[in-house]
């Protein structure tokens, strides 16, 4: 099946000055379909019209907004995704205030094309359109409709339409696919049910493409469902892909939950938030300056949201001038950096500026802050500098791929080949853990790197008596900065620069000398002979330590170190072997155990000459160090 590529068209323009009839006679639609829309004679609900052009590859759909300015909200949100713009404007009333805003709200989403239709020609003489041309000319001088087709129509006597057909199918040809960011999202702007199809959703396809028994997620309500059904253009489908307009028929959602201004995506894909960072450019037209904490409307995506803007640059914002802010939101919302906006004012309502997000989910900011500013700066940039920055606000967290797809709303594989580069210029360091690669940036690597040198140096420094920290005493400090995998890794870099040494579950720095006072290094040597020469008939160490004349505090210090140092071996609770004894115990268990079948603490007992408390002790030892196990009263090779 050949894909049909949707070009979606926006109507805009003044109430009253004939938008929908226009569409009307291009399509023979009428949008409006409420009973009060045809009683006011007004627009009411966006309207969507597909225009029918055979034989021509791509599909028109139209977007019909409604002019009225209380309306505002509702155009904003049909206009949020819209690839080219139908700016009518009536031959005989001009350029007049909705004219005027719905054109800025435009420019602010970043539509870049459009055609413009001067209609109502009937009512007006021929010089009226030329001066109204001239008009319109300067009006759209400088913007993304300067040079755009004006076309002169009547919707009632049919003049021009055929023009204007044409014009947008050459404008069809020339609109470029909108970025994929690859991620299925889909802002609800319709919210209906279909009798044997159930509960619907429509919307354009932001991104990324949903299939028949997909799951999804309704943001930022955390609603979840199955689409069951997915209807294009009238028709049912299997699949439906970024840029069209498509209808999702959900199983197990109730219509009472849904309305315009949610988000349908890829469960978990997308993550609710309170916050939002944006450069936000203030109109030249609103004349005023904004201030700090002015409670706005945003409108983002279909949604409108109650916000407060925090300005982090300045104290003021000046009209025609650009400002990083964060919004503040009263109820949250989903968006990904890239997504265009709207802000008006609360009240009266007027459209006073717009941008584009930064961050969709960022910490609260100390304001004045230049570290934020640059960081802002640099997420507004290249996708490199996007990636990077990303990782620099993760700090020592390591980020998977679809954590960074999360934050950045960039397919994985271009992802990938950033972070490639990155890893070749040895600016990221990847860390391949058992689930996913993870991605750190180079200078929280080296921080990790320094902060588990300084834990060991502390850790030494306080315990003289130690030579070595035991390993998961590091690890547990570290996890409270990282996780696991880089953990190890951290440890692993620092081995191979040979400034760790790791022995069992120790580790140690290279070169480490004991920090040992000369009397308790001569009270260790006597320890270590009187260990040494007992062999199996090791000594009680209670008595041992009376005899050094140790206090149990100082006596555990010090045996530390010979343990550490792997001179004794602790067999049980009260036996304690030199190194040596334990080797020639294992040989000799292990010889036993070459000519019988298995062997019981008398036998060994036995062997040895040794009284059972140390045989029981031994067994034991080598049962917990996995030589031998026990099999009811013997014990046998594991
Ligand atoms: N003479 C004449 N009247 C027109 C033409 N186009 C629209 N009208 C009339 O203008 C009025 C408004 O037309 P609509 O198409 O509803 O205007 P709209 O721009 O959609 O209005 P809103 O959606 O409410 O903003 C209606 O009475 C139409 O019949 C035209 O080309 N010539
Ligand atoms: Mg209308």
């Amino acid at each position: 099946m050949i894909e049909i590529e949707h070009v979606i068209v926006g109507t805009a323009g003044h109430i009253d000055h004939g938008k929908t009839l226009l569409v009307k006679a291009l399509t023979g639609i009428d949008a409006d379909t409420l009973a009060e829309e045809k009683r006011r004679g007004i627009t009411i609900e966006l309207g969507f019209v597909f225009l029918e052009t055979p034989g021509y590859s791509k599909q028109i759909v139209f977007i019909d907004v409604p002019g009225h300015e209380k309306l505002i909200k509702t155009m904003v949100a049909g206009a949020s995704n819209i690839d080219a713009a139908l700016l009518v404007i009536a031959a005989d009333e001009g350029i007049s205030l909705q004219t005027k805003e719905h054109f800025d709200i435009l420019r602010l989403l970043g539509i870049k094309r459009g055609i413009v239709a001067l209609t109502k020609s009937d009512l007006v003489a021929e010089d009226r359109i030329l001066k109204l041309t001239d008009q319109v000319k300067i009006f759209l001088k400088d913007s993304f409709l300067a040079e755009a087709p004006i076309i002169t129509v009547s919707a009632v006597d049919g003049s021009g339409i055929g023009d204007l057909k044409q014009s947008l199918m050459a404008l069809g040809e020339e609109v470029e696919a909108r970025h994929d960011s690859g991620i299925f999202r889909m802002p609800v702007d319709r919210v209906f049910t279909m009798r044997g199809f159930g509960t619907v959703i429509a919307g354009t396809i932001l991104s990324g493409k949903v299939e028949e028994g997909d799951k999804i997620e309704i943001f930022p309500d955390g609603i979840t469902g199955k689409v069951r059904g997915i209807q294009v253009h009238h028709r049912k489908v299997g699949r439906s892909v970024f840029g069209k307009r498509t209808a999702l028929n959900l199983q197990d959602v109730k219509k009472e939950m849904l309305k315009r201004g949610q988000c349908a995506g890829e469960p978990g894909s997308l993550t609710p938030t309170f916050r939002m960072d944006a450069k936000l450019r203030l109109l030249e037209s609103y004349g005023k300056k904004l201030k700090n904490r002015t409670r706005i409307r945003l409108h983002a995506g279909t949604a409108e949201i109650i916000s407060r803007l925090v300005l982090l640059e300045g104290d003021m914002v000046f009209p025609g001038k650009e400002a990083l802010v964060q919004f503040v939101l009263e109820s949250p919302t989903v968006a990904l950096p890239g997504d265009p906006f709207v802000i008006r004012t609360f009240s009266p309502l007027m459209t006073i500026g717009g941008g584009e997000i930064l961050d969709s989910t960022p910490e609260k900011h100390k304001r004045f802050d230049s570290d934020t500013v640059e960081g802002l700066q640099r997420l507004g940039g290249e996708l490199t500098d996007r990636v990077i920055q990303v990782m620099l606000d993760a700090g020592t967290m390591p980020l998977s791929l679809s954590e960074m797809r999360k934050k950045i709303g960039e397919k994985e594989d271009a992802l990938e080949e950033v972070l490639h580069d990155l890893e070749k210029e040895q600016k990221v360091i990847k860390m391949t853990g058992h689930k996913e690669s993870k991605y750190l940036h180079k200078n929280y690597y080296e921080h990790l790197k320094d902060r588990a040198k300084s834990i060991v140096e502390e850790f030494l420094d306080k315990s003289p008596h130690r030579i070595a920290m035991p390993y998961q005493e590091l690890r547990s400090k570290i996890l409270e900065l990282t996780d696991n995998t880089t953990f190890k890794a951290v440890v692993d870099g620092l081995v191979e620069m040979e400034i760790f040494k790791r022995k069992d579950s120790d580790v140690s720095l290279v070169g480490y000398e004991s920090k040992l006072k000369p009397r308790d290094q001569h009270i260790l040597q006597q320890i270590e002979q009187e260990f040494k020469s007992k062999g199996f008939a090791a000594p009680v160490e209670e008595e041992l330590r009376q005899k050094v004349g140790l206090n149990p505090k100082e006596y555990k210090n010090l045996m530390y170190n010979l343990f550490e140092r792997g001179i004794l071996v602790r067999l049980s609770d009260k036996v304690v072997y030199h190194r040596e004894a334990a080797d020639k115990a294992r040989r000799i268990v292990l010889q036993y155990l070459e000519k019988y079948p298995s062997i019981t603490v008398a036998e060994l007992r036995d062997v040895l000459q040794l009284s059972r408390k140390y045989a029981t002790a031994i067994l034991e030892y080598f049962d917990s160090i996995g030589l031998t196990k026990r099999d009811k009263d013997v014990h046998i090779l594991r």
